[in-house]
């Protein structure tokens, strides 16, 4: 007992030297790593307000220029070269409210079509226009859409008079189809308001049959889709809706009851929304054949219950089983993945797929759009051309990689939109045209081209997405996928 008493004391102030000497070579460390680390790694600012994404340093070129302002590479041989006025297409001019925007139906929109709409062989331009307020309500001319026919020379004609597609809606979204089969493509314009039905005369001219055909909808719609979802050998039809809104009655931060300083983005004044705005449901219209549709939103469980802000949808067979699913690219909210249950009915495996969110758990603005599109293109990857047998099976198994998620191509390397347009271009002779006209919001969207007067059978599918780029008042649109059966 003695002897143990007397060893205590040494033990313990033998454990307290061991223990300050680690901590001091632990201190020493850091110290030691703490001044490159903050070189390295400079202190970046949290994100507020309505930021899902942190801060990130700016990346410089050779000159400390941030290339985010543009992007400074002196003496780059000029790859695109700028043909819209010589090609004659600088006539429209995408307009969507204000330059201010500070309202949210100023920020997206609208879409392009590529569209061989003639059937000469030759792709034709569609370009969908925006609104502003004072249009909507009569008060100004409203901005026009505008159709432009391939002269097969390099320039192109303005025949949307003629073809009476203005649209002269605030237009946000288009997918182009042959929904009744007749070998000519109809176009499906998505508006704030009420959307189009252009179904194709054969000689130049197209009619609204929206109406009619029970696919006129209301409030706000986005990015839609065609797919023969039930292998009737119709093409059916998606419309995303974004949220309901009031021309009459804007949201602003400080008035009306909502706070002042409630609508930020990473501590700047942005517009209202959408977090905060009501959602708008989503719409699947079963084509019934003879020029009519069937609202099935609820019956196939694609109906948006939860109301979530719908920007762009795409129909892709995910699982290759032969049946089309469907993504819906919510803004600022998390996806959806419809998985197809061959009875005209949907499952949600949104989360369990990964779709819904990313990495991190969080509905990304801009990935939650974009996601949209890498799945879209991976579909078209492997696309090739459709043999006889094929083209009776639904829109996206005739052109789906082993698994969309891990293209397996030699040209994985290469971006996926890129190898994407690249197939198509290769496999169906058709032609990615992008930054063709003014408008910085403006996208296209491909559609293959066909010999004059070859019946089209229930062959062409286009559609597109829109894209919220991560920084306030800045939004652009994507091309999202176009498949031939
Ligand atoms: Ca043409
Ligand atoms: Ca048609
Ligand atoms: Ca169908
Ligand atoms: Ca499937």
């Amino acid at each position: 007992m003695i002897r143990r008493r007397a060893n205590f004391p040494v033990f313990a102030f033998a454990v307290s030297v061991c223990l300050l000497l680690s901590f001091f070579v632990i201190y020493m460390a850091i110290q030691g790593q703490s001044p490159a680390s903050a070189q390295q790694n400079p202190p970046q600012s949290r994100p507020s307000g309505m930021a899902t994404g942190g801060a990130h340093p700016p990346v410089k070129d050779a000159l400390s220029r941030p290339i985010t302002a543009g992007g400074f590479v002196d003496g780059a041989p000029v790859v695109f070269a700028d043909i819209t006025k010589q090609a004659g297409l600088d006539k429209f001019h995408h307009r969507s409210g204000t330059p201010e925007k500070t309202t949210i139906i100023e920020a997206p929109g609208s879409g392009v079509a590529l569209l061989d709409y003639d059937n000469d062989g030759w792709l034709d331009i569609y370009l969908l226009n925006g609104s502003t307020v004072p249009a909507m309500k009569g008060k100004e001319a409203p901005p026009r859409a505008m159709l432009f026919r391939n002269n097969h020379d390099g320039t192109f004609t303005d025949v949307t008079d003629k073809a009476g597609v203005a649209n002269e809606r605030w237009g946000f979204g288009l997918a182009v189809a042959d929904y009744d089969n007749d070998g000519w493509p109809d176009i499906y314009v998505a508006n704030y308001g009420k959307n189009r039905l252009y179904h194709n005369n054969h000689d130049g001219t197209f009619t609204d049959v929206a109406e009619k055909a029970g696919v006129a909808l209301g409030g706000w719609s986005t990015g839609p889709t065609w797919g023969d979802y039930d292998h009737d050998g119709l093409l059916d039809l998606f419309v995303p809706g974004y949220v309901k809104y009031d021309l009459d009655r804007p949201v602003f931060a400080g008035k009306g009851g909502v706070p002042e300083g409630a609508c930020q983005f990473r501590g700047v004044d942005i517009f209202c929304g959408p977090l905060g705005l009501i959602g708008e449901g989503d719409h699947l219209f079963h084509n019934n054949g003879g020029g009519t549709f069937t609202d099935v939103s609820i019956k196939a469980g694609v109906s948006d219950p939860q109301a979530r802000y719908g920007f762009a949808s795409v129909f892709v067979d995910l699982d290759d089983d032969g049946w089309l699913d469907l993504v819906v690219a919510n803004d600022s909210v998390p996806n959806y993945l419809y998985r197809n249950q061959h009875d005209g009915t949907f499952a949600d495996v949104s989360y369990m797929s990964g779709l819904a969110v990313n990495g991190d758990g969080r509905a990304n603005p801009r990935w939650a759009s974009e996601s949209a599109i890498t799945i879209a293109t991976a579909n078209s990857i492997s696309s090739s051309p459709p043999s006889p047998t094929t083209t009776k099976r639904s829109i996206a198994t005739t052109a789906m990689p082993p698994s969309p998620m891990s293209p397996s191509k030699p040209d994985s390397a290469i971006p996926p939109f890129l190898s994407s347009a690249g197939a198509l271009a290769s496999s169906t002779s058709t032609t990615l045209a992008s930054s063709i006209f003014s408008s910085p919001t403006a996208t296209s969207t491909q559609l293959p081209t066909r010999p004059n007067g070859a019946p089209l059978g229930r062959s062409v599918l286009s559609s597109f997405a829109i894209s919220m780029v991560p920084s306030f008042r800045k939004f652009r649109l994507l091309p999202a996928a176009a498949w031939l059966l």
